[in-house]
């Protein structure tokens, strides 16, 4: 497979090899792109370094603090002299404090709400600007969404809100980047056990409400998310642009 032959992008989000950010970044390899990767902090340094390293010892592998703009100055200057050009894009960036995810939405602090915009949804406003003059051959940018944003899922408080201006920033940059021949998507992945969804009490039964209620009967495979991320970064999805693609097996379409 080939269907991203020739094609630069660049990563942010692995923490490590569970991330949703890891598993596209794999099938766009495997499809032919040649990626750089960003991490957030020294913490994560040596897995990103040990996971990225293995597409050869020349990966660009950098750190990102999505909230710096002189970071994100530095790192799209790095990738321009490394690639010279840029195609792809994957955001799969969020945070929200721990506590705002625990107790109820209504005592959401304006710290709290502040941060998880900041680096949840700003963030992907911030880097496709600084994307968008090296891709000069249009482009395809993925950001990672939850259901969250749209209907009320307990506990996730305001990271589904961030995650509803993540979609409509979406529609926004759509809209801006369209005329550059440069398409922005969410894909809206059912649950999936990362090192962000790890600690979030009751994950495993929602694991289990989504094999029993979504259609397909099942959860959505890291690899699946994959896929649909090489759909969406290629050609097959030229039209595309603008949306949220729901990959959860089917879950959102129920009413009950
Ligand atoms: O977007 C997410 C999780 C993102 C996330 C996770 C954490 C955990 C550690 C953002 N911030 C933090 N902050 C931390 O301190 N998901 C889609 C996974 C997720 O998180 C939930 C969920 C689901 C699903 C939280 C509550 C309820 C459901």
């Amino acid at each position: 497979m080939s269907l991203l032959a020739g094609k630069f992008g660049i990563v942010f989000g692995v923490a490590n090899k569970r991330s949703i950010a890891w598993a596209i970044a794999q099938a766009w390899s495997n499809a032919g792109a040649k990626l750089a990767f960003t991490y957030q902090g020294e913490r994560l340094k040596e897995n990103v370094e040990e996971l990225a390293g293995t597409f050869g010892a020349d990966t660009l592998i950098t750190p990102c603090d999505v909230t710096q703009d002189e970071d994100i100055t530095r790192v799209f200057a790095e990738a321009g002299a490394k690639f010279g050009r840029l195609h792809l894009l994957l955001h799969s960036v969020a945070f929200a404090p721990k506590d705002a995810l625990e107790g109820e939405f209504v005592n959401t602090s304006r710290e709290a709400f502040r941060v998880a915009h900041d680096v949840s949804a700003y963030s992907l406003v911030a880097l496709s600007r600084a994307a968008a003059p090296l891709m000069t051959e249009g482009g395809s940018i993925v950001a990672m969404s939850y259901y969250g944003a749209e209907k009320v899922v307990p506990h996730y408080n305001v990271m589904g809100v961030a995650k509803a201006s993540l979609e409509a920033s979406t529609r926004y940059l759509a809209y801006d980047l369209g005329p550059k021949r440069i398409r922005v998507n969410c894909i809206s992945a059912g649950p999936v056990n990362t090192l962000a969804a790890r600690g979030i009490s009751g994950f495993t039964s929602m694991l289990k409400h989504y094999e029993a209620h979504a259609p397909l009967k099942r959860n959505v495979t890291p690899d699946e998310l994959g896929a649909t991320g090489v759909f969406l970064a290629s050609d097959g999805a030229a039209a595309i642009t603008g949306q949220v693609l729901y990959v959860d097996c089917g879950y959102q379409i129920m009413g009950m």
